[in-house]
């Protein structure tokens, strides 16, 4: 009798990069899945998220940022939002409010995000629009932009959170569990995610490249893990981990290595502390830096990078 009440769907997180989708798939687990940072295009693959409770389990998929491809790379990234679409049964349009206060125009959405909202509405599924970092925004500014989205589309909900602290994320929850539909438990109980360890590790450390990184360093850069060992079995003790930073130009390696290392061994140590605490146990993480000349454009990479459409 409880199969039959059982409910699930998943859900989509798009909108333009730096929306802060990443940050609320975060929010949502409880869990530093997907990686975040202020430099656009962060996320290049789809991640998802479980959350389970005895009544229903919601799927979320986090989503590169909305924009025009101009690579094989950006190919990749645009066929993972259009899978989303396809896959989620109830999409979530994430906007960065205080961006939207600041730009001040009177006159409707950015042109880019009018054209994902065309592309959600062709879906003909619910549609919750998310106004994110309220922290940042003053409250009564909030309702003209309200107004605004609300002359766009006939959005399912309205909701006005902060990622980053929390708030708002249960009113959030409670509109997007009013369209889940009676369906199966797709993952199994306390599945948090379909990233591997190796995955999240690979991007623990492009994430702190994105962090320490500026211009068009951090978009050139990809990790490799190349070699994943774990001692101490059957409790794992220790891993060790190589894992290649491949860039685009000498001068980026030289950038990304820094003097006497200093910029590679800062990388390592933020990056060490984040893996040990996803891992649990201790980490001997060494880096390497690999000039891969073109490789956002280049097949056999991408594919090795489980980057390309192909793979
Ligand atoms: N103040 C504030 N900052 C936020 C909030 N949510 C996200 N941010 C910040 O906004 C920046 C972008 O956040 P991400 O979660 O990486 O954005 P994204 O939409 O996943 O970006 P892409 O992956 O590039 O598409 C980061 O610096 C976040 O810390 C929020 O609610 N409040
Ligand atoms: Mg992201």
């Amino acid at each position: 009798m409880e199969e039959l009440s059982f409910k699930s769907g998943f859900v989509a997180l798009t909108g333009l990069a730096n929306a802060g989708k990443s940050t609320l798939l975060n929010q949502f687990s409880g869990m530093h899945l997907a990686i975040t940072s202020p430099k656009p295009q962060t996320t290049r693959q789809v991640i998802r998220a479980i959350i389970d409770d005895p009544g229903s389990q919601i799927i979320f998929l986090d989503t590169p940022g909305y924009h025009a491809p101009r690579n094989r790379l950006d190919q990749y990234m645009y066929r993972g939002i259009t899978s989303a679409l396809t896959d989620a049964d109830i999409l979530l349009l994430v906007t960065d409010a205080s961006a939207a206060i600041r730009a001040r125009s009177s006159s409707g959405l950015p042109r880019l995000e009018q054209e994902l909202l065309k592309q959600l509405a062709r879906q003909n599924k619910p549609v919750i629009l998310v106004l994110n970092k309220v922290d940042i925004a003053v409250k009564e500014e909030l309702l003209p932009i309200i107004a605004r989205y609300h002359e766009q589309y006939p959005f399912a909900a309205i909701v006005p959170v902060s990622a980053r602290t929390g708030d708002g994320i249960e009113v959030l929850l409670h509109e997007i569990r009013k369209h889940l539909a009676a369906g199966p438990r797709y993952y199994p109980v306390e599945t948090l995610t379909d990233q591997t360890e190796r995955q999240i590790v690979a991007e623990l450390v492009r994430e702190q490249v994105l962090l320490l990184t500026h211009e068009e360093i951090p978009h050139g850069v990809a990790v490799e893990i190349e070699s994943f060992t774990e001692t101490g079995s059957p409790d794992r003790k220790m891993v060790h981990i190589d894992a290649a930073i491949y860039c685009e130009k000498d001068s980026h390696k030289g950038i990304l290595i820094g003097k006497q290392g200093s910029m590679l061994k800062n990388i390592g140590s933020r990056a060490r502390q984040q893996i040990e605490e996803l891992l649990g146990c201790p980490c001997y993480l060494e880096l390497f830096v690999k000039v891969r000349d073109g490789w956002r454009n280049r097949q056999e990479i991408l594919r090795s990078l489980g980057l390309d459409t192909r793979s």
